[in-house]
């Protein structure tokens, strides 16, 4: 490795839905931070790393600075804001548009008191035309002192070549943190677990709010299959019915459809078995926080 290799940590920022989690997977090229089309879907600090001839980014994908409602909220704002100091550099990502809404406020605030580099990533160009872009360039420039202005679309890999060449500028040169096949130090567990959470969450559309969580009771090779016993845990009597829905219809189509990408990513054939238990109120419990690992 020579000695111009730069290596450092970026932290992405942006409402939910903005499109983090896909800009992640994008600039990785394999599927390791989830999404959906729900707010608060990523509830850890993902790091992923991407890792070429010229150096290291290690991304950490925060879960959103937003104002908390309830105890994981906070301590999701938490991990949120501390990430911002720690890194060299933040890529806050925002929709293509004029309006600067009362979330867009608060994080200008959050890194007005901070003096690490921002990049605006302005996402999902991909919707709108070249003449609205420059307008929303102009507007975002007055509120905040910008290193850089890139924009992009996640979705489609729009200009994320140009993106990478911005975030090394603001990278110190240094060795790789981590060996170039490396792509994320997540447990295998913990990934198997967001999957399912995401299926979920996509085949029970608007019927449950955001009150699940999956843990992963046992994970265990078995000659070539892996066995795995998951259970979904939520806060309703009425929804442990939804979940499983008619003759455990429901739980069988979210089994099937997250069978399919743990099978993927972890290359191996799955047997994989769905539970659904109700505890009331997790959310707010700091035990059951620490439980399913969301402590920081
Ligand atoms: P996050 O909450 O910020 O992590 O957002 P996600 O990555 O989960 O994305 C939220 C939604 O926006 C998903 O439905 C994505 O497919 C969509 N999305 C993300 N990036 C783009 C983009 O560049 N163009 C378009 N049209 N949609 C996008
Ligand atoms: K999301
Ligand atoms: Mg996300």
């Amino acid at each position: 490795m020579n000695d111009q290799y730069k290596s450092g940590f970026t932290a992405l920022i942006g409402r939910p839905n903005v499109g983090k989690s896909t800009l992640m997977n994008c600039l990785i090229g394999q599927k390791i931070a989830i999404t959906s089309n729900k707010p608060q879907t990523t509830r850890n600090r993902i790091q992923t790393v991407y890792t070429s001839k010229e150096g290291q980014i290690v991304f950490v994908d925060t879960p959103g600075i937003h104002k908390a409602k309830n105890r994981l909220g906070d301590y999701m704002v938490n991990v949120a804001n501390r990430s911002l100091k720690e890194v060299d550099v933040i890529l806050w990502l925002v929709e293509p548009s004029n309006f600067i809404g009362a979330g867009e406020r608060h994080i200008i605030e959050q890194l007005q008191k901070i003096y690490t580099p921002v990049i605006l990533v302005i996402n999902k160009i991909d919707k709108v035309k070249r003449e609205e872009l420059l307008e929303f360039i102009d507007t975002y420039r007055k509120e905040l002192d910008f290193a850089e202005i890139v924009p992009v679309s996640a979705l489609k890999g729009e200009n994320t070549d140009e993106l990478i060449k911005c975030i090394m500028a603001y990278l110190p040169y240094g060795p790789a943190f981590y060996d170039e096949d490396v792509i994320t130090d997540q447990p295998e567990r913990q990934i198997v677990a967001e999957l399912i959470r995401e299926k979920a969450l996509y085949c029970l559309e608007e019927e449950i709010p955001h009150g699940i969580a999956v843990t992963i009771e046992q994970m265990k090779q078995r000659g070539k299959i892996i066995d795995i016993d998951a259970t979904i845990i939520c806060e309703k009597d009425s929804h442990k019915g939804i979940i499983i829905g008619k003759q455990g219809r429901m739980l069988k189509k979210i089994g099937t459809s997250a069978r399919k990408d743990i099978e993927e990513m972890l290359e191996c054939k799955t047997n994989l078995q769905l539970w659904v238990k109700v505890k009331k109120d997790w959310r707010d419990s700091e035990f059951l926080i620490k439980n399913f690992g969301y402590n920081p």
